[in-house]
């Protein structure tokens, strides 16, 4: 997995987002995710216009804007087909299956319309991949990114959490677009993507247990594929500048990666 291009990958996986992402990757070249944590829809789009070209992927937290309308999903949509990037609604589901096909499906948000892909826990067991597995109304393709590892200090999930959780993750390969994940060593189906968040340039962690590695680290020690950046693009004096900073790196690190040369 680690050797192989992005673009031969798009051939190895069976979830259909998956292959749109690696594919995008290949033709975009840039394997930045933008964590779009803002409470305000028009700066989400704003902040958008300006990077939109440097991502693959934008990552979501639709219950912290302030001001969200269905409108706002209108014009990210949008967006995301002038720009070619997915959208990744992070909503970290944990409930029963019932309860979370509620949440995925209804609500102010109807994340099933509109997200390529969502996040979810493991911990509540197969039945939260069977409710995201159900066909509904919303995208014909959809994928899910399921959380093997957290980047947040003292979390508790343990080897044995990672390994059902991967084990789980395979009876259901038509869904499953990859794991958010820390480590090179979690799976190796490389037909799935490692979505890693805790990355910045910066600095080494906040106050409040995020913990940040460097683009070399986790892309060349710990197998990273896409890479999720929030507050080193964001919270950035110039946040377009500072995108190009971190696709640059990140891809270089991909690129030495995959020649072999580590
Ligand atoms: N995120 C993590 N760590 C995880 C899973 N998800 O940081 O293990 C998410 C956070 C946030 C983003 O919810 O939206 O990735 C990281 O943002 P930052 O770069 O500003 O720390």
């Amino acid at each position: 997995r680690m050797l192989l291009s992005y673009e031969k990958r798009a051939e190895l996986t069976s979830n259909p987002v998956a292959k749109q992402l690696f594919n995008i990757m290949s033709i975009k070249k840039t394997n930045l995710c933008l964590s779009v944590d803002l409470t305000s829809s028009i700066k989400i789009l704003e902040l958008l216009e300006k990077v939109g070209e440097y991502i693959c992927l934008v990552k979501t937290h639709v219950d912290i804007i302030e001001d969200f309308s269905l409108d706002f999903i209108t014009r990210l949509k949008q967006l995301a087909q002038r720009f070619n990037f997915l959208i990744l609604e992070d909503r970290k589901f944990a409930d029963i299956g019932n309860t979370v096909l509620l949440q995925y499906q209804k609500g102010l948000y109807k994340i099933s319309e509109w997200a390529d892909c969502v996040t979810s826990h493991s911990l509540p067991g197969e039945g939260i991949l069977k409710s995201l597995s159900t066909p509904c109304n919303g995208l014909e393709n959809r994928g899910v990114f399921l959380l093997a590892e957290m980047s947040s200090e003292g979390n508790l999930i343990s080897p044995e959490y990672r390994e059902v959780t991967v084990n789980m993750a395979s009876k259901y390969p038509n869904i499953i677009t990859g794991f958010v994940c820390q480590n090179k060593d979690t799976f190796k189906d490389p037909g799935l993507i490692q979505l890693t968040p805790g990355v910045q340039l910066e600095s080494a962690k906040d106050d409040l247990g995020q913990v940040y590695n460097s683009p070399d680290k986790v892309i060349l020690d710990n197998g990273a594929d896409i890479i999720v950046v929030g507050r080193g693009i964001i919270a950035a004096k110039s946040p377009e500048a500072q995108a190009v900073i971190y696709r640059d790196t990140l891809w270089k690190c991909y690129l030495k990666r995959v020649s072999g040369k580590l």
